[in-house]
C-alpha cells in the first residue's frame, strides 16, 4: 500500500483540511464533504487526494477490458430530451441491427459485449433474448453485459413477466451483468425536466437491488453537466453508497458527461476541471465502490487519461462502434485499440491491466 503524509498534499484550499483528514482517518465522508470538493478550485490538492483513496483500494492499476459496444437499435417508446440517439418510426436515423450485422462486430478476442438499446414500440422480450442467444451461442467465451434498468423494466411490462422472471430469462440466454445507464440523477426535480416518461429512482433500484440478490453485479451511472445542481450530483452518490452498503453488487460508476449536441440542455459539454472534479467527488465519497471510471467516449481520449490521477481505476474498453453519445455529436473515436489504452495508462503513470467483464484480470502490462 502506498502511503502518503499528510504534509504531502499542499492544501490552497484550505476548506478541503478537515475532509483530507477524514480521508486519512477512514472516516465517511458526508455530504457536506461531498460539496467542498465539487465547489474547489484547488484541483491539486483534490487530485492527490481521490489518487490517495484510488491507491488504497487498488494500488497503481488501472483495468481496462477488450469489449464491444452495440446498440441494436435506436427507435424508442420515450423522449428523453438528453437523448440525440432516439428514434421515432420513419425518422431518417432511425435503425434495427440483424443478428448477422450484429455478430460481424464481434470477434473471439473480446472479452465483453456491452449491449444497450432503445425501447423499441414492437419488438418483443423474445427478440432482445434472440440477440443475446446468438452472440452467446456463436460467441461462448464473451461475456454478455447488456440492457439497463429501464429495459428490464419494459421487458417485465412488455412480456408481462415480474423482473426475476424476465432476469431468470436473461441469465439463460447468456447474460452475465447490467450496465449502469438509466439512473440519470436521482432527482425527481430533474426527471421531471428531463425524462419524465421514464422510470424514477425507486424503481431503477429495485430492478438493480433484485438483480444483485440474483447474483447478476452491475453498475452505476450519472448523467451530468445539465441542468442538475452539485447538490443532487452528491446525493445522488450518497443514494448509491446506502443502497452498496444494503445490498451489494455495484462493481463500477461511472460518471457520464451529457454530449449537449441537439438537446438544447446545455451550450457546451462541461468542462475538463469539472469532469475531473466530478470523477474525483466519486472516488472520496463512493467509499464502498471498488471502481470509478474515467469514460473516454465521453469525456474524450485527453480528460480520460488525466482522470486517472483524479481517482479514476478504469478506462472501460475498446468499445468498438458506439453511437448513444456519437449520434450526440461526441468528438471522440468511434473505438480504442488495445495498444492505446495500455500506452494512456502507462503515460498516467498507472499500471494496465486487462479484466473481463467481471473484473477478472486477465493480463498485466509491466
Ligand atoms: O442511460 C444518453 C446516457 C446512458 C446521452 O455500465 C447520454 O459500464 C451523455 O449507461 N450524453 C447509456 N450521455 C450508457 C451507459 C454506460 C456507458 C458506459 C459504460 C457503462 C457501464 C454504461 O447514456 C444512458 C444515458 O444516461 N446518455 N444520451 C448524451 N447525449
Amino acid at each position: 500500500m502506498t502511503t502518503i503524509a499528510v504534509e504531502d498534499v499542499v492544501f490552497h484550499d484550505q476548506a478541503l483540511i478537515p475532509v483530507w483528514e477524514k480521508v486519512l482517518e477512514g472516516k465517511r465522508l458526508d455530504r457536506q464533504d461531498g460539496l467542498g470538493l465539487l465547489n474547489t478550485w484547488d484541483l491539486t490538492a483534490l487530485g492527490k487526494m481521490a489518487d490517495f483513496v484510488k491507491r488504497r483500494k487498488n494500488d497503481a492499476f488501472v483495468y481496462f477490458v477488450m469489449n464491444q459496444q452495440i446498440n441494436p437499435t435506436n427507435l424508442c417508446v420515450l423522449d428523453c430530451s438528453f437523448c440525440d440517439f432516439a428514434a421515432k418510426p420513419g425518422d431518417a436515423h432511425a435503425y434495427e441491427m440483424t443478428m448477422e450485422e450484429i455478430l460481424g462486430k464481434l470477434s473471439a478476442e473480446l472479452s465483453e459485449v456491452h449491449i444497450v438499446g432503445g425501447l423499441h414500440p414492437k419488438w418483443k422480450f423474445e427478440d432482445y433474448l434472440d440477440i443475446m442467444r446468438g452472440i452467446h451461442e456463436a460467441f461462448p467465451t464473451i461475456q454478455i453485459k447488456a440492457w439497463t434498468a429501464v429495459e428490464i423494466d419494459w421487458f417485465a411490462r412488455i412480456a408481462r413477466l415480474s423482473i426475476p422472471e424476465v432476469l431468470e430469462r436473461c441469465r439463460e440466454a447468456g447474460l452475465q451483468s447490467l450496465p449502469g445507464g438509466g439512473a440519470e440523477v436521482f432527482s425527481e426535480r430533474v426527471r421531471e425536466a428531463t425524462f419524465k416518461h421514464k422510470m424514477g429512482a425507486e424503481r431503477w433500484f429495485e430492478v438493480h437491488r433484485i438483480a444483485h440478490e440474483m447474483g447478476f453485479p452491475s453498475n452505476a451511472t450519472l448523467l451530468y453537466g445539465h441542468i442538475e445542481t452539485y447538490e443532487e450530483r452528491v446525493d445522488h452518490m450518497i443514494r448509491l453508497r446506502q443502497e452498496q452498503d444494503e445490498q451489494p453488487g455495484f462493481l463500477s460508476f461511472i460518471p457520464l458527461a451529457l454530449q449537449p449536441g441537439n438537446t438544447g440542455l446545455a451550450d457546451r459539454q462541461a468542462s475538463a476541471i469539472e469532469d475531473l472534479r466530478t470523477v474525483a467527488c466519486a472516488r472520496l465519497l463512493l467509499d464502498n465502490f471498488e471502481h470509478i471510471k474515467s469514460y473516454w467516449v465521453m469525456l474524450g481520449e485527453e480528460t480520460a487519461s488525466v482522470a486517472l490521477n483524479f481517482g479514476a481505476s478504469d478506462l472501460d474498453g475498446t468499445i468498438g462502434e458506439e453511437r448513444i453519445a456519437h449520434y450526440a455529436q461526441a468528438k471522440s473515436a468511434l473505438g480504442l485499440a488495445r495498444d492505446k489504452l495500455v500506452s494512456m495508462i502507462r503515460e498516467s503513470g498507472k499500471i494496465p491491466a486487462e479484466r473481463d467483464a467481471l473484473y477478472n484480470v486477465k493480463t498485466v502490462f509491466n
